[in-house]
Parts: C-alpha cells; sequence; structure tokens
C-alpha cells in the first residue's frame, strides 16, 4: 500500500521528537529506520533576536525577554549597542535593492538596539511564530508584533529567518567569548529526558 510522504515525514517528525528523551541518536536512527530525513531535536539551537530602537525607546525591553523566558527559552547573550549605520547595512544585506533600505538603515542606526542570542529546541521558528508577520497589521494578537505594533517600519523586534542565518548574524552582533554556555536547570522541568 502506497503511504503519502506527508504522512512518513510527520510520522519521522513525530517519532523524532518523542525520541528525544533517548537521545539525538534515537531520533537519527528512527528517522534512518523510516527512510526519511529528520531534523533532529536539538535544544542547542540559538536564534539571533534584536530589539529595535523603537523598542528601547518604548520601555518595551523587559516586555519582550519575559515572553522568551516564559517560553522556556535560555538567553546565552545579551548586549545594549548603538549599531553603526555600517553594522545595520551588513545587518540587513539581503535588502540592500528594497526601496526601503535607506530609511530601514538608518532608522536600526538612530539609536540603542538589545542585541541577544537565545537558545533552544527549534528556537528560529518558533521565535519568528512568537514574534508575528513583519506587518504588524497582519500579525496574529498574541505575538510579539500583534500586540506591541502597528506599523512595518516599527515592528520593535528582529528575529532569525533560518538556523544558517541565525549563525551568520551571531557572528555579525556578537564575538565568541560574548556568548555563554551554561547549564540551566530549569531545563529538567521544560524538557523531556534531561
Ligand atoms: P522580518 O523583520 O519580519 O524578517 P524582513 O522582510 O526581513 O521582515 O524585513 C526586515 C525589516 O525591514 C522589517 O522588520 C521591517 O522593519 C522592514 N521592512 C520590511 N518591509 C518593509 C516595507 O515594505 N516598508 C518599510 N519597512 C519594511
Ligand atoms: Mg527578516
Amino acid at each position: 500500500m502506497a503511504v503519502p510522504t506527508s504522512f512518513l515525514s510527520r510520522a519521522a517528525a513525530y517519532a523524532g521528537r518523542h525520541l528525544f528523551r533517548a537521545g539525538a541518536f534515537g531520533a537519527m536512527a528512527t528517522g534512518a529506520a523510516l527512510g526519511t530525513t529528520v531534523a533532529c531535536a536539538d535544544a542547542t539551537e540559538r536564534s539571533f533576536i534584536m530589539l529595535k530602537p523603537d523598542a528601547v525607546q518604548r520601555g518595551l525591553v523587559g516586555e519582550i525577554i519575559q515572553r522568551f523566558e516564559k517560553r522556556g527559552y535560555k538567553l546565552v547573550g545579551l548586549k545594549q549597542v548603538t549599531p553603526t549605520l555600517d553594522m545595520a547595512k551588513r545587518h540587513y544585506h539581503d535588502l540592500a535593492a528594497r526601496p526601503f533600505f535607506p530609511a530601514l538603515t538608518e532608522f536600526l542606526s538612530s539609536g540603542p538596539v538589545v542585541a541577544m542570542v537565545w537558545e533552544g529546541e527549534d528556537v528560529v521558528k518558533q521565535g519568528r511564530a512568537m514574534i508575528g508577520a513583519t506587518n504588524p497589521l497582519a500579525s496574529a494578537p498574541g505575538t510579539i508584533r500583534g500586540d506591541l505594533a502597528i506599523v512595518t517600519g516599527k515592528n520593535i523586534i528582529h528575529g532569525s529567518d533560518s538556523v544558517e542565518t541565525a549563525k551568520a548574524e551571531i557572528e555579525l552582533w556578537f564575538d565568541n567569548k560574548e556568548l555563554n554556555n551554561y547549564t540551566a536547570n530549569a531545563a529538567t522541568w521544560i524538557y523531556e529526558g534531561k
């Protein structure tokens, strides 16, 4: 009987997740047994999250940090910095051809931002979901932009859009020695099998 690929990948993802307690190797072995590629549950995944100058000016830093903390993610890097225009351009290099690029980069470098690295399982994708859509008016209530912002040009927060982008952004904004490797004792109560 033919089994739809979507079913197989869902089953593999489920198995991968639930075998996390047996370790990442178990998840990979399950993927191999099902003949599919399974993204291993990885509690060390990291995302670059930046609170833009509007978030700092509006006093939203604590509120936003609290959402990531409460979700169970681990803060491994944090600093306040006023980015140079060059830094803003490097950060948004993929948008260089867009008409709003000059305004965007001038805005980002107009005052202090809070740059952070958050760690935990699926943090890149979940971080984006917690942030909401680029246009706050299209962001669901309950998301950061949906609750705290109204226009795209003042949407208060940046979050990496892929694991690869996250690695590049973390490297751009942080020295390795500014990142902290430590055991969060709360992990026992957040993850299974830890
Ligand atoms: P994202 O922040 O949701 O990942 P991107 O498309 O990567 O959205 O755009 C980066 C930032 O550029 C947005 O957060 C927003 O501040 C700004 N931006 C994106 N599109 C527009 C636009 O059409 N007009 C003005 N600013 C924009
Ligand atoms: Mg983006």
